[in-house]
């Protein structure tokens, strides 16, 4: 054996096997880590061809969640738990799941469908469940208005209106979100449409989801007593799919449809293939797009889906791998935000046999039902505030009338990374810095990335539940910048906005 292979998790009669960073941090010396900067460090290091990475797990797939119908809805039942988890081998992990202790089962239901979904809370702690990408009543949405006590349940009912998309559901307690999403309170929430011919379409086979978190555990096996905070939060030093570390997915078809989900707290992804071949977008958070959008790289922010077709060709033994990119801070803050890491994801290999399909040309693209845009607004995003404020549970930001579509100009004005998440629609970007928008946000998105200095504008729909008194909310997505009050609130009403009991950053016409 190599020195590099004595690196490999394999069993050892030593008690838990070393942490592969640790050894190689050693082997580079003191001068590699100064010039590396700390945090991004040890991830930058775990490249997918570095010699004693084994990425030789099965990865995991989470499983699909029962459903029985009652009186024509689809019912499904949610226990919120804690527990601990081996996120690395040999290393337990206090964390966090739906029907488990670490993640939750992947809901699935038809467009048209009516569903129940009944969520009880078994932590010590309060907690909620958000829908996050679904169009629905604000009542139902799952946010800290809708908070679930221990031991208490909480059951969300609504009819899935919108077309085929990969959703998610999550935690979001006013100022806890990032510790109970970080800890593993992530699912995945599949919305079906009729199956585009061509387009794999077998869950677990060839369509295939990937929640892709970074966790930060110390080499030894502690997690650190205190995480350090990062421009835009708390970076991880070592990332997880699915729950699987170095994960190993075998290909039985030669096109494989993979459904990705960032739900990291902060760290952003920018996706390639280590072959460096062309893989093609399908499909962005709220559904398909009309065509394949042939790419070689995909940036995704904390939140952020995207659906794409990888080709795997015969022989194949590549890496799904993040690599460097630009969040548009200083030099510095790129650097201990992660953007200058380059770590494998997913190794991906072929089975003998396999069922080779082509591509369709064409898709069903996603359709949301949208209005001349009525009103424009202006929303700027400071360190941790939008338009100036900080979240207030009882200060109603913005008013919107129901069933309207409204221009929103989303503007950067801070030195850190944003994103900007809206919930109960599903929009799109007329611009990114006055220009046409970049492919990945060129389909229907709930959330989107804000550079410093950047604008968005957005097209966005809103739907008919009008609700004055319970509020949707919109707000960073990367956790951190949530928690610290980077979100606002808007209702839907019957009434003219004019009845607003405040206005924030409106900009009238
Ligand atoms: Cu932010």
């Amino acid at each position: 054996m190599s020195t590099a292979a004595s690196n490999t998790h394999e069993p050892s009669a030593e008690g838990p096997p070393p942490i592969q960073i640790k050894r190689r941090t050693f082997l580079l010396g003191i001068g590699a880590l100064g010039a590396a900067g700390g945090i991004g460090y040890w991830i930058r290091e775990r490249q997918p061809d570095s010699p004693g990475l084994s990425f030789a797990t099965p990865l995991r797939v989470p499983p699909l969640l029962d459903s029985e119908m009652i009186d024509g809805e689809r019912v499904f039942r949610l226990n919120a738990q804690a527990g601990a988890t081996e996120l690395v081998p040999g290393v337990s992990s206090a964390t966090m799941g739906f029907n488990g202790a670490h993640l939750g089962p992947t809901l699935r239901a038809a467009h048209g469908e009516k569903v129940r979904i009944h969520v009880t809370n078994e932590l010590t702690v309060p907690t909620t469940a958000h829908w996050h990408g679904m169009v629905l009543p604000a009542s139902q949405d799952g946010t800290a208005h809708q908070s679930i006590s221990p031991t208490a349940t909480w059951t969300a009912a609504w009819q899935i209106e919108q077309p085929a998309a990969t959703l998610w559901y999550h935690p979001h307690p006013h100022g806890q979100t990032e510790l109970q999403v970080s800890r593993g309170m992530a699912g995945l929430f599949l919305i079906d449409d009729e199956a585009p011919p061509g387009l794999p379409a077998e869950y677990g086979v060839d369509d295939v989801p990937l929640i892709i978190q970074d966790v930060t555990v110390q080499s030894g096996g502690q997690r650190p007593g205190t995480p350090t905070t990062t421009p835009i939060g708390r970076i991880g030093n070592t990332v997880i799919v699915n729950g699987t570390y170095e994960p190993h997915f075998v290909a039985s078809t030669s096109l494989v449809r993979l459904r990705i989900l960032n739900a990291s707290a902060a760290r952003c992804y920018n996706l390639e293939l280590s072959t460096r071949d062309v893989f093609h977008l399908v499909g962005t958070d709220g559904g398909l797009l009309p065509a394949p959008v042939p790419l070689s790289q995909l940036l995704l922010s904390p939140a952020e889906r995207a659906e794409v077709v990888i080709t795997v060709p015969p022989d194949a033994d590549l890496v799904l791998r993040s690599v460097p990119h630009d969040l548009g801070m200083s030099r510095g803050d790129n650097v201990t935000s992660g953007a200058e890491d380059t770590f494998g994801i997913l190794r991906i290999t072929r089975a003998n046999d396999v069922t080779t399909s082509e591509l369709p040309a064409r898709l069903p693209a996603a359709a949301h039902p949208t209005r001349a845009a009525a009103v424009d607004r202006h929303f700027m995003l400071g360190d941790t505030t939008i338009n100036g404020k900080s979240m207030d549970m009882v200060r109603i930001d913005t008013v919107i009338a129901a069933g309207s579509t409204e221009t929103w100009l989303i503007e950067n004005t801070s030195r850190r990374a944003h994103n900007f998440h809206i919930h109960g629609t599903q929009f799109i970007v007329n611009t990114e810095n006055g220009e046409s928008p970049a492919p990945r946000n060129r389909g229907w998105k709930d959330t989107i990335f804000i550079a410093p200095g950047s604008t968005a504008e957005l097209t966005v729909p809103f739907s008919a539940y009008a609700d004055p008194t319970t509020p949707y909310m919109y707000h960073c997505h990367m956790l951190w910048h949530e928690d610290q009050g980077m979100m606002a609130q808007y209702v839907l009403t019957n009434g003219k906005p004019a009845a607003a009991p405040l206005h924030n950053g409106d900009m009238h016409h």
